[in-house]
């Protein structure tokens, strides 16, 4: 499945590649792996846009045969424990509107025991700052795929700081995100995929 479905994604078949993800679910698969090899396929959709070799439609179309697959893939991973392991609110930042990341974290983390309060994409600081006064999370989530968006992180983390707000901690992640970008944000820790979010997110 795994070959079949990365380049029917990669080729922009839609139908075909959301038939085939049903299939492989259907089949008892493993909606991780499945989610795996459509961000695999995203990478390559990625590149080539770099490379001038998809435009924006191409993105357009990749990222709704991904949230398509997402859709019915997602509640799979729902079924998880029941217990609450702590809150976390969770959004993607000032100017970056991918939520594709964001939301395949949220399912992970909310299977893992969770709570989570999704505060949306475009997120600016004074609205992180608002929805952390009003939920009291033990946790901040900040999803980032763009370039822009590391100084929106970096924005925000001050802004909750100077809020007076330092008993929560805060995890970066998003495709954008590595060492020296926590470091530059001020954040506590980061992920490049959710499985290893959400055992920081344990750790914290
Ligand atoms: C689909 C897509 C879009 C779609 C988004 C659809 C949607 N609903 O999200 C659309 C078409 C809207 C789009 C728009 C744009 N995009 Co775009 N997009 C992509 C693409 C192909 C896939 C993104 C994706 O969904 N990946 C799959 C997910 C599952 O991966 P992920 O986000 O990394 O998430 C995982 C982990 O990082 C982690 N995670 C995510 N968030 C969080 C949060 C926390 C707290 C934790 C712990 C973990 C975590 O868990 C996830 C699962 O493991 C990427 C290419 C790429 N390589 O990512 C480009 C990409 C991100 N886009 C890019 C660009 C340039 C743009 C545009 C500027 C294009 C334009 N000219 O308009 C706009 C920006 C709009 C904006 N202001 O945000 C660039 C960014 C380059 C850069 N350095 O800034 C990329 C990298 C493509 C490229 N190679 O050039 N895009």
């Amino acid at each position: 499945m795994q070959e079949e479905l990365f380049t029917k994604i990669v080729d922009m078949d839609e139908e075909g590649s959301i038939k085939l993800a049903k299939e492989y679910l259907e089949s008892g698969g493993n909606p991780q792996k499945l989610l795996e090899v459509c961000r695999n396929a995203m990478g390559v959709i990625g590149d080539k846009f770099e490379k001038g070799e998809y435009f924006l439609s191409e993105l357009i179309l990749g990222g709704e045969i991904f949230g398509s697959i997402m859709e019915f893939t997602l509640p799979h991973i729902k079924e998880g424990e029941s217990e609450k392991l702590g809150k976390i609110v969770l959004g993607t930042v000032k100017d970056d509107i991918h939520n594709i990341g964001k939301d395949i974290f949220k399912a992970f983390v909310e299977a893992a025991g969770f709570e989570v309060i999704d505060i949306g994409v475009d997120v600016p600081e004074e609205e992180f700052v608002k929805q952390v006064k009003e939920h009291k999370p033990d946790i901040i989530g900040m999803s980032c795929l763009i370039t822009a968006g590391i100084s929106s992180m970096k924005r925000t983390v001050e802004a909750i700081k100077a809020a007076g707000i330092t008993d929560a901690k805060i995890i970066i992640g998003g495709g954008r995100v590595d060492e020296e970008v926590r470091q530059l944000a001020g954040a506590d820790a980061w992920a490049d995929d959710a499985a290893k979010g959400v055992r920081l997110c344990k750790e914290l």
